[in-house]
């Protein structure tokens, strides 16, 4: 029996009981809100490029960092003892067991276009965030406010969607038993040689799905895979910031999750996906591991 690679063994602090859960992911979605609104309703009319990080196409925003420095302010207010870990600031310590994982804008070169597909993503995180298969999310929420939609995921609570005219709707991955008929997304790292080997493993997958979406963000991606928007998602080399939220959603939705064989989700794979697909998608992604 393959090791249950849905997320790590990590210890759960007793505090940690439902009602703290349940109000961890509705201050998640909040503040993932209020970032969200603050990207769209600020953005610059002149909205450039503050700096790069992986390459020149790799790029940062002042909407990026101010959006971060939003959720930062509001986090250690709401809750002054937890740590928190962003893309933009990098790691601040805490003592409660808790961290934050926030990407203050998933999807920026979307944003920076003027493309739709990006979100505020916001997750709470048990163990330690800064090495892979050594946590995991137990609360989240993704808020993307050009599609008005907010998504939301807390352990053994299911997984939800509130759209800005306040429809609740619960989410369930898509009953997809194929994965000759399946609708799956992707992502590419922004260093070509990255790029380059990405190119071989989706030429190798597109002859055997239905189709492949390259959307951009991959905390929406995990979301729309809850939705049934995808039958599957995978992509390596996105960072905790990416997958956090959209991690504890997929799973809550019904997704099965995981990364390479035998491994976790996380930086070398993540994948997201209709359980009945997930084996054949896994083999597709790892043809030697058969
Ligand atoms: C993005 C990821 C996406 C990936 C993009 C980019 P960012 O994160 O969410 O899945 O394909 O290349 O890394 O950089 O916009 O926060």
């Amino acid at each position: 029996m393959e090791r249950d690679t849905t997320a790590p063994d990590v210890p759960m602090p007793d505090s940690l009981t439902p009602d703290v859960v349940a109000t961890l992911r509705d201050l998640a979605a909040s503040l993932a809100d209020e970032a969200a609104h603050l990207i769209v309703d600020e953005r610059p009319r002149t909205l450039g490029v503050e700096a790069t990080k992986s390459s020149e196409v790799d790029v940062v925003t002042v909407m990026d960092q101010r959006s971060e420095r939003l959720l930062r302010e509001r986090i250690r207010t709401e809750r002054p003892h937890d740590a928190i870990l962003g893309e933009e600031g990098g790691a601040t310590e805490g003592t409660s067991g808790l961290t934050w994982v926030v990407d203050p804008i998933d999807g920026t070169v979307n944003y920076l276009y003027g493309h739709p597909f990006f979100a505020v993503s916001v997750a709470v995180c048990v163990g330690d965030t800064t090495q892979e298969g050594a946590w995991r999310p137990v609360a989240g929420a993704v808020s993307a406010p050009l599609l008005g939609e907010t998504f939301m995921g807390a352990l053994d609570m299911g997984a939800h969607l509130v759209t800005r005219d306040g429809r609740r709707a619960e989410l369930h991955v898509s009953e997809c038993e194929r994965l000759d008929v399946a609708l799956i997304g992707t992502g590419f790292g922004y260093e070509a040689r990255k790029r380059e080997a990405q190119g071989e493993v989706v030429a190798r997958l597109l002859p055997q799905v239905r189709d492949v979406r390259r959307g951009g963000s991959a905390a929406l991606d995990l979301c729309f895979v809850a939705a049934g928007r995808l039958d599957g998602y995978y992509e390596s080399g996105i960072n905790a910031w990416d997958q956090a939220a959209g991690q504890i959603i997929a799973t809550e939705a019904g997704a099965r999750t995981g990364g390479a064989p035998g491994s976790f989700m996380g930086k070398e794979m993540a994948v997201a996906a209709a359980p009945k697909i997930y084996p054949s998608l896994v083999d597709c992604l790892f043809p030697k591991s058969r």
